[in-house]
C-alpha cells in the first residue's frame, strides 16, 4: 500500500471464490505453466526471433531452461520477489525468458513500449518505485540504453540497469538454475499499461490467475494447436500481441511464435513464406498496408489462416478487403489492457464478423451498457437493448482498480466495480459488441493511445502556452491523427512547428506528437464555461477537410 492507494483492488472474496469454482482462475503461474510445456512439447519450437542479425530457434526445453537460468541470475543480481522491473523490449527473442525469468522470482514487469521515451519511462519507474530497467542497448537509431540510464540517475529506487545483449546480461543469463518459490497466483504477475485519458498512463496490476484464463481462452477461440505458427508483428509488450491469443496464447498451446522486428508488410510476408505462419495479429492500419502489398507481393502466404485485427475499429471496407486479398479468414479483436477481451468467433457468420467488434470471451464477463450523457456526473442507467451507450464491464480477467490509484479509480470505476471502458458501443442480440464510438478523452491514433490530458500538459510546459486542447480528428489511413488548439499568452507569439518540436524534446513517444498544431485567440466554450472539444474537433475536421 502506499498514499496513493493499494498495489492491488483485489476481487471480492465471494466473488473471487466463484471464478475458482468456475474454474476460470486455477492456481497455476506463469512459471509453473513453462514448466508444463516444456514437459509436453519439450523439442518443439516455441520461438524463433532475431537478434544481432541472426535467427535464432529455442525450443520449450531451451526457453524454460533459460528462464530458470534467469530468473536465479536475477536472484543473485538481489532482485526480489514483489519487486517492480520496468522493462523495455523490443520484438526480440530474449523478451520471453527475461519476462518469465521475472515471473518465476515474483518480480513484476511493467510492461513499456519500445516507442516510449524519457518521459514515459521516467513516470513508470517512479510510480512504480522499480528497483531496476531491463531494456536493449540500441533499438530503430534510439540509444535505450542511454535513457534506462538517465532515468536510473533521476529516479532513486532504480539501482540497476540491464542490457539485453551485453556481457553483463549474458553472465547473469548463465547463472546456474535454482529451486525458487512459486509467486502466489492470485498475486500480481505484472504492471500493464493504461492508454489512459487522464495525465500520464495508469498502470494495470493483472494476476496470473486471471491472466492465464484470459490466455487460455483466447488460445481456444482463436483454435491455436501446436501446429500453429504465430507472428508476433505489433510490438509483444503489448497486451494485444502479447495474449490476444498473442505470444503467450500460441506457448500455451505448444505453437510456435515468431517475432518481427518490424510490421511492414515486407518482412511479415517474408516471415509468413519462411517461417509458415498460420495466424497474426494487426492494427486496421497495419492491415490496409499488408491488404495493398499483398496484391504485389512474389512471398507465399497460403500458411495464413486467420488474421485477427484490433486495437482500434475495423471499419467494414476494410474488413471486406481482408479475406480476399490475404486468403484467410479475418478475425475481429476489441480488448483492453484492463481485462475485457472480444473476438468474433471462426464460425461467425460472415456479417458478424464483418460489422462488429465480436463478443466477450467469457460468460461470466458482465456487459452493462449505459446512458452516456454526462461522464462526468454519470447515471449509469442501462439503454434500451440495441442503443447506443458506454460500456461498462467487470469479469474474472477484468481489474477492479488501477495500481496505486484511489482518486482516480473512484472515477474509472462504479461502486459495484464495473470498469468504466469509455467505449460507445452498440450490444447485438447475439451479444456481439459494435464499438461506435468514444466517450473518453483519448485519441486512438491507428491503435496507438494518446490521453489528450498528457499532450495538453506537455503543450503548456511551454512558456508561451496559456492554455490547449487536444482533440482527434478522422484520419483515412489512422483513423484519428492528433491535433491540439493552443491559445498563447498575451503579447507572445509562437508556431505550430515551433510547439511540436518542443513536445518532441521533451522526449515523449513520438506517437504522441501532435499532427496537428492550430494556435487560436480563445477557445470555443460550453454552455457551462468548459472548453468544448466537441466544437474544436469540428473545427478541425472542416479544417482538414479543406486541406
Ligand atoms: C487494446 O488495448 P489498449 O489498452 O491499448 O486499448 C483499449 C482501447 C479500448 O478501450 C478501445 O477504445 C480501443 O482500445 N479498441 C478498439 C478496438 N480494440 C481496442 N476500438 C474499436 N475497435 C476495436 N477492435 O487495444 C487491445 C487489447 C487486447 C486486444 C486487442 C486490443
Amino acid at each position: 500500500m502506499s498514499a496513493a492507494g493499494p498495489d492491488h483492488v483485489a476481487w471480492p472474496p465471494e466473488v473471487a471464490a466463484r471464478y475458482r469454482a468456475a474454474g476460470h482462475w486455477r492456481g497455476q503461474t506463469f512459471g509453473a505453466l513453462l514448466g508444463t510445456l516444456a514437459a509436453a512439447h519439450a523439442g518443439r519450437t516455441a520461438v524463433v526471433g532475431e537478434t544481432a542479425g541472426e535467427t535464432v530457434r529455442w525450443t520449450f526445453s531451451e526457453l524454460d531452461a533459460r528462464a530458470h537460468r534467469i530468473a536465479a541470475g536475477l536472484v543473485e543480481s538481489g532482485i526480489t520477489a514483489g519487486e517492480r522491473v520496468v522493462l523495455q523490449l523490443p520484438n526480440v527473442p530474449e523478451f520471453l525468458p527475461v519476462v518469465f525469468g521475472l515471473w518465476r522470482v515474483g518480480a513484476w514487469p511493467v510492461f513499456a513500449l519500445p516507442a516510449h521515451r524519457h518521459s514515459e519511462l521516467r513516470h513508470f519507474a517512479e510510480q512504480s518505485e522499480a528497483t531496476a530497467i531491463v531494456t536493449v542497448d540500441t533499438h530503430e537509431r534510439h540509444d535505450h540504453a542511454a535513457t534506462a540510464r538517465a532515468v536510473a540517475d533521476e529516479v532513486a529506487s532504480v539501482k540497476r540497469v540491464l542490457v539485453v545483449g551485453s556481457a553483463e546480461f549474458d553472465e547473469l543469463a548463465a547463472t546456474a538454475p535454482r529451486e525458487l518459490p512459486d509467486p502466489d497466483s492470485e498475486g500480481v504477475a505484472f504492471l500493464q499499461l493504461s492508454g489512459g485519458s487522464t495525465g500520464l498512463p495508469k498502470l494495470i496490476p493483472r494476476t496470473h490467475d486471471d491472466y492465464l484464463y484470459s490466455v487460455r481462452e483466447s488460445a481456444r477461440i482463436c483454435a491455436l494447436r501446436p501446429d500453429s505458427v504465430y507472428l508476433a508483428a505489433l510490438p509483444v509488450s503489448h497486451n494485444y500481441p502479447l495474449s490476444s491469443p498473442g505470444v503467450l496464447g500460441a506457448l500455451h498451446a505448444g505453437a510456435a511464435t515468431v517475432l518481427a522486428p518490424r510490421p511492414d508488410a515486407d518482412t511479415a510476408f517474408r516471415l509468413v513464406e519462411s517461417e509458415g505462419v498460420t495466424i497474426t495479429g494487426v492494427v486496421p492500419p497495419l492491415a490496409a498496408a499488408w491488404v495493398q502489398a499483398a496484391a504485389r507481393t512474389e512471398r507465399d502466404l497460403s500458411s495464413l489462416e486467420v488474421l485477427l485485427v484490433g486495437g482500434a475499429k475495423c471499419g467494414r471496407e476494410l474488413a471486406e478487403r481482408i479475406g480476399p486479398a490475404l486468403g484467410c479468414r479475418l478475425q475481429q479483436v476489441f480488448g483492453m489492457a484492463e481485462g475485457l477481451v472480444c473476438y468474433t468467433r471462426l464460425d461467425d457468420p460472415e456479417e458478424l464478423v464483418l460489422t462488429t467488434q465480436g463478443r466477450p470471451i467469457s460468460l461470466d464477463d458482465e456487459i452493462r451498457v449505459v446512458d452516456p450523457d454526462d461522464p462526468a456526473a454519470p447515471s449509469d442507467a442501462v439503454v434500451e437493448p440495441g442503443a447506443i451507450g458506454a460500456l461498462l464491464t467487470r469479469g474474472p480477467y477484468t481489474i477492479r482498480g488501477y495500481y496505486r490509484a484511489t482518486a482516480h479509480n473512484a472515477e474509472a470505476f462504479t461502486p459495484d466495480g464495473f470498469y468504466r471502458t469509455g467505449d460507445l458501443v452498440r450490444c447485438h442480440p447475439s451479444g456481439h459488441l459494435e464499438v461506435v464510438g468514444r466517450a473518453k478523452e483519448q485519441i486512438n491514433r491507428g491503435g496507438e493511445k494518446v490521453a489528450a490530458e498528457e499532450v495538453e500538459n506537455h503543450l503548456m510546459a511551454h512558456p508561451a502556452v496559456l492554455d490547449a486542447a487536444v482533440v482527434g480528428v478522422p484520419d483515412a489511413y489512422l483513423g484519428e491523427r492528433t491535433c491540439a488548439y493552443v491559445v498563447p499568452r498575451a503579447g507572445t507569439e509562437v508556431t505550430g512547428a515551433e510547439l511540436r518540436r518542443f513536445v518532441r524534446e521533451r522526449d515523449v513517444a513520438s506517437f504522441k506528437v501532435p499532427d496537428l498544431i492550430e494556435v487560436v485567440a480563445r477557445f470555443p466554450v460550453t454552455g457551462v464555461g468548459k472548453t468544448s472539444k466537441r466544437e474544436l474537433r469540428a473545427a478541425l475536421a472542416a479544417l482538414v477537410e479543406k486541406e
